[in-house]
Order: structure tokens, then sequence, then C-alpha cells
């Protein structure tokens, strides 16, 4: 089913660990996924981190060294001209591997934090970021009250930013196009917010070579990688004659 490509006002897009599999980063469930190593219950939770923070800092650091000489590919350069092109863009990201931002996103909602940034586990200032590979004190330390610092991601069993929350759910009542990328749509409440957009009419497309339970749902589903799919749709959209304009101007 085409999209309703002149009613269209707000576009948001959510991304997931997919969007980075072209740059070389792991995905989480996928063949020779993160986790296949690891149990996520074991290393990406606080009873985790209390139990054994050396072993958590130790995955952190092994996962930031392979993102770091990680480059951002076409998908997420795509992403960065339809910024800069949709007047309502909102883009929305459970990844925490920071390629957005390195690609010239500017305006990203990070779900569940980003992996670069450290935060004091006393909390007794605002996170900082820290790019050094491999970290230089291990497990890492507050640099303003000497506590022991973590990742500022969130772990699962942890709350959500609001704010980050407020935003998403808040652009996601207001869109008429959703696109879903390299999410396998089983992580919450990120995986609702699809479902949030289905409910309002939202058309919703899911760019994964492989189906995930949004697969039977969305308007349109491209069984495609992110990199090859996503380039193409936004010349298509724009080739449509939707070169960034709302519908006001499309008339
Ligand atoms: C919370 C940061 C409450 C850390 C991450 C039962 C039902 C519903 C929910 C739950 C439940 N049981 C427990 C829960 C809650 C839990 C949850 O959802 N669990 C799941 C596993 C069932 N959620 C939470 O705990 C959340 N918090 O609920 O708090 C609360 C409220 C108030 C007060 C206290 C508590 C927190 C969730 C956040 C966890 N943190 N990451 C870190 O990274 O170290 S989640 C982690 O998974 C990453 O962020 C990742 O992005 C995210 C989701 O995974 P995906 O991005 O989808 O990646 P995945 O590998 O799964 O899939 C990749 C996809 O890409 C695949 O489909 C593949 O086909 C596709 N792909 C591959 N190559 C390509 C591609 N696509 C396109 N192109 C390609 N080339």
């Amino acid at each position: 089913m085409r999209m309703p490509m002149g009613q269209v006002r707000s576009v948001v897009v959510l991304t997931g660990a997919g969007i980075s599999a072209e740059s070389g980063v792991p995905t989480f469930r996928g063949a020779g996924g993160l986790w296949r190593n690891f149990r996520a219950e074991d290393l990406a939770t606080p009873e985790a981190f209390r139990r054994d923070p050396g072993l958590v800092w130790e995955w952190y650091n092994w996962r930031r060294s392979l993102i770091g000489g990680c480059q951002p590919n076409a998908a997420h350069r795509t992403l960065v001209d339809m910024e800069s092109r949709l007047e309502e863009f909102t883009h929305i990201t459970q990844n925490v591997d920071g390629l957005h931002g390195l690609a010239g996103s500017r305006n990203v909602v990070e779900l569940h934090g980003n992996i670069w940034r450290l935060r004091c586990t006393a909390g007794c200032r605002a996170p900082w970021e820290d790019r050094a590979v491999p970290l230089a004190e291990m497990p890492p330390h507050c640099p303003s009250c000497g506590a022991l610092a973590r990742p500022d991601v969130v772990w699962f069993g942890e709350p959500l930013p609001g704010d980050a929350l407020d935003r998403a759910f808040g652009a996601v009542r207001r869109c008429q196009v959703m696109l879903v990328i390299g999410t396998s749509a089983l992580v919450h409440p990120a995986a609702s917010l699809p479902l949030m957009a289905l409910q309002r009419g939202a058309h919703v497309i899911e760019i994964n070579p492989q189906p995930t339970p949004l697969s039977t749902v969305v308007a349109e589903a491209i069984r495609e990688p992110a990199a090859v799919a996503l380039p193409g749709w936004w010349s298509a959209w724009q080739a449509e004659g939707n070169r960034g304009k709302t519908v006001t101007d499309l008339g």
C-alpha cells in the first residue's frame, strides 16, 4: 500500500541496532550479535553492575573498542539529509553507539543513552563524554567526587529518561509517517512507539531484512538492509514532489 504523499506533515524515524550493522557494529540479537556471547541479564542490568562493576565495565570497554572503529553508513547519512530537508522530523534511536551523531544528525532522541557518556553513581554532577579507547582507568571513577562511574545508558529494569520518552510519544502522536529501521521490536517501551503510531492511523514503514512482530501490521515492510533501502526510499520520496515540503506547500 503506497503512502499518502500529499497528507504528510510530520515524519518520525525509530532506529535500532540494525541500522549500524552495515557499519560493522554487531546487533544484539542477530547472528553474531552482541548478546550472543553474553546474556543481557548478566551484564546490562543495575544488579550486574552492583555485583561486579569490573566485569560490566570490561564488556562496555570491549564494545566501545568495537564501535570506536566504525563509521556511519549510507543509512545514517540519509537520516542527516532528511533532518535538514523535512520541516517536522523527529529521529528517535534505541542505539547507544553514537553513530547518528557522528554522521551529523543534530537532534536525536536517545531513548537508551549513549555508550560514549559516563555518569557519576553518586549523582554529584551531570554526565560527561569520554571517548578514550580503551578507558584510561578501569573501572572509571567520577572526576569530581571520586565515586564509581557507570555508562550513561539505560539498563534493563531501569526507566527511560522522562524527557526523551515525552519527546518520543509526542512526536509519534503527531506523525503521519513513521519509519522503523533495524529493530527487532522486542524491547519496551521503545517497541510500543510503532504500535502507537499505527493506532493513530500513521503510515508505518519497516526496513529490516528479517521479519519482526511488526511486519504483519505495518503498511510497508521493506525486506532489505537499511544502507540500501533507506537512500532509495528517500530518493523516491523526493522524486514524488515531496522535496522536504509539508502538506501546506504541497497544497
Ligand atoms: C523498563 C542500552 C520499567 C544498554 C538497552 C516483557 C514485555 C515487555 C517488556 C518487558 C518484559 N519483560 C521485561 C520487560 C522490560 C524490558 C524489556 O523490554 N525486555 C525485553 C527484552 C522483553 N525493558 C526494560 O527493562 C526497559 N525499562 O521497562 O523500565 C521501569 C519503569 C519505571 C521504573 C523502573 C522500571 C529498558 C530497556 C532498555 C535496555 N537497554 N540498551 C546497552 O546497550 O548496553 S536495550 C538494547 O536492545 C539496545 O538499546 C538495542 O537497541 C535494543 C533493542 O534491540 P534492537 O535495537 O532492536 O537490536 P536487535 O539486535 O534486537 O535487532 C536488530 C534488528 O536489526 C534485527 O531485527 C535485524 O533483523 C535487523 N537488522 C540486521 N541487519 C540489518 C537490520 N536492519 C536493517 N539493516 C540491516 N543491515
